[in-house]
């Protein structure tokens, strides 16, 4: 990595890029990763190679041994039937089922390249999930630690299949967080949480893919949880800017659970410390999130992109997941359907015009979270016999064709 530097988006601090550095010494701040491209860019250039994460090699951190599973390259799906200018770029479609993938390519070559055997993150499930199977793709052990009871139960099991070792904590995922930034210090693991700032530079790509397919919309939106994403996805755009491959940039709006809203607080109060949220509460469990630690490159994010922050109700977000299964045909997890519940809002409410061009960011599979028993008990019928289905799918049929 003798090509890079890490730089603290707070006070400045910079020093030459070290794989075992994630955070500033002088304000704690998660540090920013500043790669000088090698090769010439051009979008020509990159679309003669497949669409995906390794696309954009010339703006990402170079390990010898790229540790991959075919991430990014994911559908980003027009929402016509939402709203005339609407896409939902589909994060499910990843080989573990989120945007995390993104970042573990990356995240998990370079522990490689740090000389770590053991990779481990504190999760809400889906960096687990993404974890655990790119540890196996590298042959290294993993270590996961959990919010016990609150992780979705598709994630869990991914964690469990691909052999991660599994020790759950009380509390939430902040608690969890706490446990492994410790370990990590001792160097006992090698720490692939958003705090390090080399797994980021693979989510990134989620700006390069939206800008190579459609160009620049008018705001994209994503979901908020420990605030690493929305960073990353503005990194990507400021990096395109600065290489003069787009003329302008989105504005950025992150999305919180109300239950769970604490980078939502600090900004509409126009706090310049974190509001913390001590019992984060949703049945978005991925973005249960008290104490995000990408809080200040989030907020300076959404500033300098001109961008907001909102926070959706529960029963919102469980509607807006309806809404893209069955308007669209795509199913996400509750997290993901944050962003349309905020859209919806921030149209109603006037502050986004319905013909803006806009980007929702739909980051995991509906199959990590499948709230089955109630969904089954309110929207099936039974039926007894053969002839009975026969009668029920015929009355079916006849009112659904009025
Ligand atoms: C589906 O897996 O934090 O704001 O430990 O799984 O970058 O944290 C997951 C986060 C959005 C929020 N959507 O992203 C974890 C974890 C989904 C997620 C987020 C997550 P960040």
């Amino acid at each position: 990595m003798e090509d890079a530097e890490l730089v603290c988006p707070r006070c400045g601090y910079r020093r030459k890029a070290d794989l075992w550095s994630w955070i500033c010494p002088r304000c704690g701040t998660p540090l920013q990763v500043e790669v000088s491209p090698k090769g010439s860019i051009s979008w020509d250039k990159w679309r003669r190679r497949k669409l995906g994460v390794w696309r954009y090699r010339e703006l990402l951190p170079r390990p010898r041994r790229i540790v991959s599973l075919g991430e990014g390259g994911t559908p980003l799906v027009k929402a016509d039937s939402i709203s005339r200018s609407l896409w939902v770029k589909f994060e499910g479609a990843n080989p573990t089922g989120s945007f995390k993938d993104r970042g573990m390519t990356v995240g998990v070559s370079l522990a490689l390249e740090a000389g770590a055997r053991i990779v481990g993150a504190a999760s809400t499930g889906n960096t687990s999930a993404s974890l655990a199977a790119y540890a196996s793709r590298a042959g290294l052990a993993s270590i996961v630690v959990l919010p016990q009871g609150k992780v979705a139960p598709g994630k869990l099991f991914q964690a469990i299949l691909h052999g991660a070792k599994i020790v759950e904590i009380e509390g939430s995922f902040d608690n969890a967080l706490d446990a492994l930034v410790k370990a990590a210090e001792h160097r006992i693991v090698y720490p692939l949480n958003s705090y390090n700032p080399w797994r980021l530079e693979g989510q990134k790509t989620i700006a390069y893919e939206i800008a190579d397919e459609i160009g620049v919309p008018d705001y994209v939106v994503a979901p908020v949880g420990n605030a690493g994403n929305i960073s990353a996805i503005w990194k990507g755009f400021k990096e395109l800017l600065e290489h003069g491959l787009i003329d302008g940039a989105p504005r950025l709006i992150g999305v919180q659970a109300e239950g769970a809203s604490p980078l939502y607080r600090t900004w509409s109060t126009g706090s310049e410390n974190l509001q913390p949220v001590a019992e984060p509460e949703t049945v978005a469990t991925a973005i249960r999130i008290g104490r995000p630690v990408n809080w200040f490159k989030a907020l300076k994010a959404v500033h300098e992109s001109k961008g907001f922050l909102e926070a959706v109700s529960d029963k919102d977000i469980l509607e807006a997941q309806k809404l893209i299964a069955r308007r669209i045909g795509l199913g996400v997890e509750p997290a993901s359907a944050a962003p349309l519940a905020g859209y919806l809002k921030l149209v109603e409410k006037g502050v986004i015009d319905k013909n803006s061009r806009v980007v929702l960011v739909a980051t995991g599979h509906a199959l990590k979270d499948p709230g089955i028993a109630d969904l089954v008990d309110s929207e099936s019928i039974r039926a007894g016999s053969v002839d009975e289905a026969v009668e029920i799918i015929s009355s079916l049929a006849r009112s659904l064709d009025e």
